[in-house]
């Protein structure tokens, strides 16, 4: 890729890899069905005043019944692949202990419809929905977890395996960990800072022990999802406003990337670190087996980050041990959930990752929520996200022109679903769904992607949808 000058319109190389994701808590459904356990997500959600409206996953997309007719849409689209993730609590309802065999048989008949219509699956072992069972005793705060979550690893490829080549661990352990523990805004509701950097150790340990697994039972490819931050000094020329960039890029992302890819927390995140809670739940080697290889790295990219040295600030809730740097309110165009709009800031991400961890990258989600319906013709026409997934497909062309090994690109989502503590007045899908009737809809934008696939490319021809 590196070099080659581009078709016309940005072609995409070879072989790239199209598809959409979603995660089992936000379109399954069915969550009393067929012995499946409780998740942080159900209390979570169940907990008045935690989630818009007091909506839940509780019925959701009905995936869990409509995945014939799911995974049909994702052929109409011509998807080549679909990341899905696997609720734990579905396959060990009390997250050790026993199999719940039919659990795993719903995965084990999406995964063959998916293969059967020439899709290849892409799983995510973790997107969220911890067994509550685990979270009584400790969740993410205890190592014990990160432990049971590679015996379930374990579990699920011993069944999947022979038919799913990529596995992820986790999804955005940086959600799971400041969400989840500091801000409280995400299950499992804690605000703690001290209990969300033992929830980052005790998920990337948890995400090492668990790839170690998937390796030794043959996995093709391991990898985990990270939702790095694209940020920046909002005066690039203002050494505080650096500074203040370099503490938030530490929280966010290297405290991930260089356990992961280097062996070792960086020196200034362990001293930051050290201000909430001891070091003592990290113990010997587990930066080593933090560090296990990984094929590809996930990347999930929505919009950028800029901050300034502002002296009184108080500490950014999701971001513990920020006191003196301020969050820059979105400039420009913004999404209904209220997030900037700037592809070249996801360029600039990339460009970097590549830089300095070298690893081949996958795009396993980028997205956008508007407000969408049917017009009068019944169709949904939704030209804003035509334009933010156009927008930031060409900035994947710019940095695959720069040389970075891009892999693949996958939207999210593939249909509306329930957006975490958004409740469903959040919409990203490419398909809309009706919560009434439960009715698919494929938006313009779906129509507008099914070209961008077919063609491997974008070209002004491929945008229908205006
Ligand atoms: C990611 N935040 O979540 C998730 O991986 C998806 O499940 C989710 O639907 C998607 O992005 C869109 O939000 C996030 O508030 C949710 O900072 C919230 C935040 C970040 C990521």
């Amino acid at each position: 890729p590196g070099g080659e000058p581009l078709a016309p319109g940005g072609a995409f190389p070879e072989g790239f890899v199209w598809g959409a994701a979603t995660a089992s808590y936000q379109i399954e459904g069915a969550v009393r069905e067929d012995g499946r356990g409780l998740s942080i997500w159900d209390t979570f959600s169940r907990t008045p005043g935690r989630v818009h409206a007091g909506h839940t996953g509780d019925v959701a997309c009905d995936h869990y019944h409509r995945y014939v007719e799911d995974v049909a849409l994702m052929a109409e689209l011509g998807l080549t692949s679909y990341r899905y993730s696997i609720a734990w609590p579905r396959v060990q309802p009390d997250g050790t202990g026993p199999v719940n065999t039919r659990g795993l048989d719903f995965y084990d008949r999406l995964t063959d419809e998916l293969i059967g219509k020439g899709i290849d699956p892409v799983v995510t072992l973790y997107h969220w929905d911890l067994p509550q069972t685990l979270q009584d005793r400790g969740g993410w705060t205890v190592r014990e977890t990160a432990e049971a979550f590679a015996e379930y690893a374990a579990i699920v490829h011993a069944r999947l395996g022979d038919r799913v080549g990529t596995w992820t661990t986790l999804n955005e352990p940086w959600c799971s960990a400041y969400l989840g523990h500091a801000s409280g805004r995400h299950a499992p509701g804690i605000q703690d800072p001290a209990a969300a950097f033992r929830a980052v150790h005790h998920l990337l340990l948890g995400h090492g022990l668990a790839a170690r697994a998937l390796r030794s039972a043959g996995a093709r490819s391991v990898s985990i999802t990270l939702n790095p931050a694209a940020v920046f000094p909002l005066d690039p020329e203002n050494a505080a406003d650096a500074e203040a960039a370099r503490i938030v890029d530490g929280l966010h992302n290297r405290i991930f990337l260089d356990p992961l890819l280097r062996g070792a927390y960086p020196d200034d995140m362990r001293e930051h670190m050290t201000r909430f809670t001891d070091l003592s739940h990290i113990r010997d080697g587990d930066e080593t087996i933090i560090n296990v290889p990984i094929d590809v790295l996930g990347v999930n990219f929505y919009t950028p980050v800029y901050v300034s040295a502002r002296p009184g600030e108080p500490a950014a809730p999701d971001n513990p041990g920020t006191e003196g740097i301020a969050f820059r309110a979105p400039v420009g165009p913004i999404t209904d959930i209220g997030w900037q709009i700037e592809p070249a800031a996801l360029t600039k991400l990339l460009d970097r990752l590549h830089a300095d961890y070298g690893v081949p990258l996958l795009i396993t989600e980028n997205g956008a929520a508007y407000p969408d319906g049917p017009s009068a013709d019944g169709e949904v026409h939704d030209a804003d996200r035509i334009d933010y997934l156009d927008g930031h497909l060409r900035a994947c062309l710019d940095a695959i022109s720069h040389g970075v090994d891009l892999r693949g690109y996958f939207a999210w989502s593939l249909m509306d679903n329930f957006e975490w503590s958004e409740g469903y007045r959040m919409r990203f899908g490419l398909v809309h769904v009706d919560y009434t009737t439960q009715r698919r809809v494929p938006k313009d934008s779906a129509k507008w992607y099914r070209e961008v696939i077919r063609r491997n490319g974008l070209d002004d021809r491929a945008r229908i949808g205006e």
